[in-house]
């Protein structure tokens, strides 16, 4: 159940949800820039709709405070039938979208329909309609995205990939009517990982992170698995250098070494150059996963641009 709004002493409110007579989640709702010492005067609707219809449950809050009505768009993840034992993340770029874009009435209704929320249980009826929903709502969340069809695994159905070129990468997949995240926005280009390659069509992803300037680095192989979600094949731990006391970290005496010598582990035991060189056979067909093109050009690729029908 979830108990009204709580003021705190600060003039701060907070909504906690109350399972067998425990606190499960406590959110602090958004109160938009300006005006964050608002109090609350009324909450005015809550529901509980996967608005993005990727499977994962959310939240959205209206409410009013002294400063006006707001609405509170909070993402679900991992939240199967609202177990509650998941985290909920404000999604603001699209809290204030909505803030700009509807105008007095503001209310649940608007909202969703606003969202382009489908409904509970409903299907989207092709790949094409799925991927333009969700890239609507990416676009509108960031106008800096950049999109491209990917087949990643065996079948028909290309992934989309929606990217934040040299930051950040989504990936979706369509399976049944359904709409999956692979990638949620995992992060690249800074701190030693260079981005995500994958073999066309071969359900694998290659992912290099290196550490202490190159001196170690860890190969994942990862693959989509029958529930469409990204799991582990293989962490490949390789030391560049010689670890004289074994503990993983380049020493002062052991720096000079680097480059010359390089040892690779799986789990904790060295395997073979022969065994490394197997997991990396395919590795020249693999393609970086990244955008090439913004989101009108995606939409007419989609064929799903009314101004644009597609020709042949
Ligand atoms: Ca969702
Ligand atoms: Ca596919
Ligand atoms: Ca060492």
């Amino acid at each position: 159940m979830i108990y009204p709004p709580m003021q705190e002493d600060s003039g701060k409110f907070v909504i906690r949800m109350i399972k067998d007579d425990e606190v499960v989640q406590q959110i602090t709702p958004w109160l938009p820039d300006g005006v964050e010492d608002s109090r609350l005067i009324s909450m005015d609707a809550v529901a509980f709709p996967d608005y993005d219809m990727d499977g994962d449950t959310d939240m959205i809050l209206i409410y009013t405070i002294e400063g006006g009505r707001v609405i509170d768009i909070l993402d679900g993840y991992n939240l199967k039938n609202l177990s509650w034992q998941s985290d909920f993340e404000h999604n603001l770029d699209l809290a204030n979208a909505l803030m700009q874009r509807t105008e007095e009435e503001l209310n649940m209704a608007n909202v969703k329909k606003f969202l382009g929320y489908k409904g509970k249980g409903e299907k989207f009826s092709s790949w094409q309609e799925a991927y333009c929903f969700i890239a609507r709502l990416e676009n509108i969340q960031e106008s800096r995205y950049q999109y491209n069809l990917i087949y990643f695994d065996e079948d028909e159905v290309p992934e989309l990939v929606v990217d934040l070129p040299g930051y950040r990468a989504i990936i979706y997949t369509y399976a049944d009517g359904h709409l999956y995240r692979l990638m949620d926005g995992w992060g690249y280009g800074v701190l030693g990982n260079n981005g995500y390659q994958y073999l066309p069509s071969g359900n694998k992803m290659f992912n290099r992170d290196y550490d202490y300037a190159g001196a170690i680095y860890f190969d994942t192989i990862i693959r989509m698995n029958s529930d469409h979600r990204l799991e582990d094949v293989v962490t490949i731990f390789t030391v560049n250098f010689d670890d004289k006391n074994g503990d993983g970290y380049p020493e002062e005496d052991e720096e000079q070494t680097i480059g010359e010598v390089s040892t690779s582990y799986i789990d904790g035991r060295a395997i073979s150059e022969e065994e490394y060189a197997s997991y990396f056979a395919d590795a020249e067909e693999t393609e970086w996963i990244s955008g090439e093109y913004g989101y009108e050009e995606l939409l007419g690729k989609l064929a799903v641009d009314q101004t644009k029908p597609a020709v042949d």
